[in-house]
C-alpha cells in the first residue's frame, strides 16, 4: 500500500515529516493541496497539513506521524535510547513546533511587504480560482492566530530580539554537535528545528533570513541534515 504525504513543503511541519521519511529511506508519494478545502479533506481530524497514509491509516500531526514512522521502521531511530536525552529531544521538538513556528508566522503575516511575498509564494502553485480567497482570508485568519498565540502582539524589535536569544540558545544546545544534545544521529528534535529554521530562512522574510544567518553553527547544522535527507 502506497505511503502518501499530504501537504506542501512550504509548511515547516510538512518539511519535517518529508525529511523524516527521507532519513528513514521510506519511499512515499507527496500530494499537494490545491486550496484550503483540501486541507480538511486530507485531514478531517484537524484540518491541517501534514497528514500521512500509512498502513491503511490516515495519520495527522507531524509529531504523531514521526512517532508512527519510528514504529513502522525503527531504523534509524528518531529518539535516543538514553531516556534523559530522549526527554530533551521531545521537549525541543515541541518547543520548535509550538513556539519557534510562531516567529516565522509573525514575520510572514505581520509585516506588509512580507505578507505580499508570502501570498505570491503560496498562490504560485494554486489554481487561479482559489487565489482571491487566499488573498482575502489568509492575512485575517493568521493575524487572529498570532494575536491569540501572543507573539503577534509584540513590537517587531522586541520580537526580533527574542528570536535572536532563542537562536543563540539553540547554538548552545547544539554544542559541538553534530546534532542536538551531542547525538551522532538526527532525532525528532533535529527534524523539527530544521523545519522551522528553513521557514525562517526564507526569501519572503528577510528579517528571518538575517536572524538565522547570524549563526553559522545553525546554517552548518541545516546543511548537515540536508545532506542526509535530500
Ligand atoms: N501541530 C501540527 C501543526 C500543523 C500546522 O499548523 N500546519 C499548518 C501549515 S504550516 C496548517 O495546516 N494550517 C492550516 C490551518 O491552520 O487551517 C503538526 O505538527 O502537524
Amino acid at each position: 500500500m502506497a505511503i502518501i504525504l499530504y501537504g506542501n513543503r512550504l509548511s515547516p511541519f510538512v518539511e519535517k515529516v518529508h525529511r523524516g521519511l527521507m532519513l528513514k529511506q521510506i519511499p512515499f508519494q507527496q500530494h499537494e493541496p490545491h486550496g484550503p478545502f483540501d486541507l480538511r479533506r486530507n485531514n478531517p481530524t484537524t484540518g491541517k497539513m501534514p497528514a500521512l497514509d500509512l498502513d491503511g491509516q490516515r495519520l495527522f500531526d507531524s509529531t504523531l506521524i514521526l512517532r508512527a514512522l519510528d514504529e513502522f521502521k525503527p531504523e534509524p531511530p528518531l529518539l535516543s535510547p538514553d531516556p534523559p536525552i530522549a526527554a530533551q529531544q521531545r521537549l525541543l521538538e515541541d518547543w520548535a513546533d509550538e513556539s519557534l513556528y510562531w516567529y516565522g508566522m509573525v514575520l510572514r503575516w505581520n509585516i506588509p511587504a512580507n505578507t505580499t511575498r508570502t501570498i505570491k509564494l503560496i498562490c504560485k502553485d494554486l489554481p487561479p480560482v482559489v487565489r482571491p480567497l487566499i488573498k482575502l482570508m489568509a492575512p485575517r485568519f493568521v493575524a487572529s492566530q498570532t494575536r491569540a498565540q501572543g507573539l503577534g502582539r509584540l513590537p517587531l524589535n522586541v520580537l526580533l530580539q527574542e528570536l535572536d536569544r532563542h537562536l543563540a540558545n539553540l547554538v548552545q544546545l547544539l554544542g559541538d554537535g553534530p546534532f542536538f544534545f551531542s547525538t551522532s544521529q538526527p532525532s525528532i528534535a533535529d527534524l523539527a528545528v530544521f523545519g522551522q529554521l528553513g521557514f525562517l530562512y526564507s526569501p519572503v522574510t528577510p528579517e528571518g533570513t538575517a536572524a538565522v544567518e547570524k549563526y553559522s553553527e545553525l546554517l552548518e547544522f541545516c546543511q548537515r541534515l540536508d545532506a542526509m535527507t535530500d
